[in-house]
């Protein structure tokens, strides 16, 4: 007789091919489709396309010595505006560094995006991040951060209070499949799969977590298979295909809040651009890597998909092109005028009183600043 008592693999479930609604003759298979209205189904396009017009211009700016730092997702935009699209206002949103689909289907303005890229004084976290490391609390959004995988344990715990106090929302948290070797990891799966927890874990498979590929990242078969070790459910699903990942985030969801659990989702996508604006891929893979991805691309499948059934014309995609150009370009106007947070800001936000000798230290800066100046000015 075994002293501990326990069901092996009582919500095991190991996928075998990933979910998939977006067939090849760009129709969608009509059992797995979700419901979604017209004006939804543009809507999604319409971000999509933001999404990638800004990231497109970002990276141009960096390049031109006008922001520090960027981080693109071109070729991830279905997998995150899908699963955003499939959440509600109330849940909330724990992100990793590429997930600027989210946000922009949530209601953030290429205008604050602007603000926090150039760290001036309306960016939300007051320049003290780097560009990209977004924050916006009005849309229950959680601050980004750069350690890997600390936003998981955050999202697992802020579910189970969420499950304490009965409230009736899900946390969604992303990150990419090489943060999956992180303890951090582990330790949030196991504690969200013990206290059934209503989170739904969404892993980006991009293929590559900088220079490493996927496939000496982990021994296992895939990654969704990981929750099983936890007890709970993970599904694979195409993360190409924007209807699969609404799909596989709704049936999530739902689970959570019939009180069900966690759900690991593995969207297999591909990260087409560089890591960040300070890598440089063609160092460690070839062309013949990325082209079999360019051919799936996320928003011209959904292109065809949408044209198919008389919802996307070459007029309207022109107007949206020069809309979000217009959008950033504007936006980056204001951002670069915008001056940069007030020097005595550093010392503010972190307690609520002040104490002695952080006040002995703004007095210095202050003091210096001031002879500065005068020096300047004689
Ligand atoms: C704890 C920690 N270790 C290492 C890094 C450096 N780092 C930043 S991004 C990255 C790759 C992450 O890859 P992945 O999780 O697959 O996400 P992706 O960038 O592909 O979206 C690494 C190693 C970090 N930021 N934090």
């Amino acid at each position: 007789m075994s002293l501990v008592e326990f069901e092996v693999g009582k919500n095991a479930s190991v996928p075998t091919a990933p979910l998939t609604v977006l067939r090849e003759d760009d129709t969608a298979d009509p059992a797995l489709m979700p419901e979604v209205s017209d004006e939804d189904l543009r809507a999604i396009y319409r971000t999509m396309i933001q999404t990638r017009t800004l990231d497109e211009r970002m990276v141009t700016l960096q390049r031109q010595g006008r922001i520090a730092f960027y981080m693109q997702s071109t070729g991830e935009e279905a997998t995150t505006v899908g699963s955003a699209y499939a959440l509600r206002p109330g849940d909330w949103i724990f992100p990793c560094y590429r997930e600027q689909g989210a946000y922009l289907w949530r209601g953030a303005t290429v205008q604050e995006m602007a603000h926090q890229c150039y760290g001036n004084y309306l960016d939300y976290t007051k320049g003290r991040q780097m560009p990209v490391h977004y924050s916006f609390r009005h849309l229950n959004i959680v601050s980004v951060s750069s350690p890997l995988m600390t936003q998981v344990p955050h999202a697992v715990g802020t579910a189970w209070a969420m499950k304490l106090r009965k409230d009736p929302y899900v946390t969604m948290t992303y990150f990419g499949e090489g943060s999956t070797s992180e303890g951090d990891f582990h330790v949030a799966m196991n504690f969200a799969g013990v206290y059934k927890t209503p989170t739904v874990f969404f892993l980006r498979n991009n293929g590559w977590a900088i220079s490493t590929p996927a496939s000496v990242q982990t021994a296992s078969e895939n990654f969704a298979m990981k929750a099983n070790a936890y007890g709970f459910e993970g599904v694979q699903v195409d993360g190409n295909d924007v209807l699969a990942v609404i799909v596989a985030t709704r049936r999530a969801v739902d689970k959570a809040l019939r009180g069900e659990g966690p759900t690991l989702i593995e969207a297999l996508t591909y990260r087409v651009g560089a890591h960040s604006t300070s890598d440089d891929p063609s160092g460690y893979r070839t062309e013949d890597h990325v082209s079999p991805w360019r051919d799936k691309d996320p928003v011209q499948r959904f292109q065809r998909f949408l044209a198919k059934r008389g919802l996307w014309s070459p007029e309207w995609e022109a107007e949206l092109q020069e809309r979000f150009k217009q959008e950033i370009l504007e936006a980056i106007e204001v951002a670069e005028k915008t001056p940069g947070p007030a020097p005595e800001t550093i010392f503010e936000d972190v307690y609520a009183e002040k104490p002695r000798f952080l006040q002995e230290q703004e007095a210095e800066l202050m003091e210096s600043l001031q002879q500065t100046k005068a020096e300047g000015a004689r």
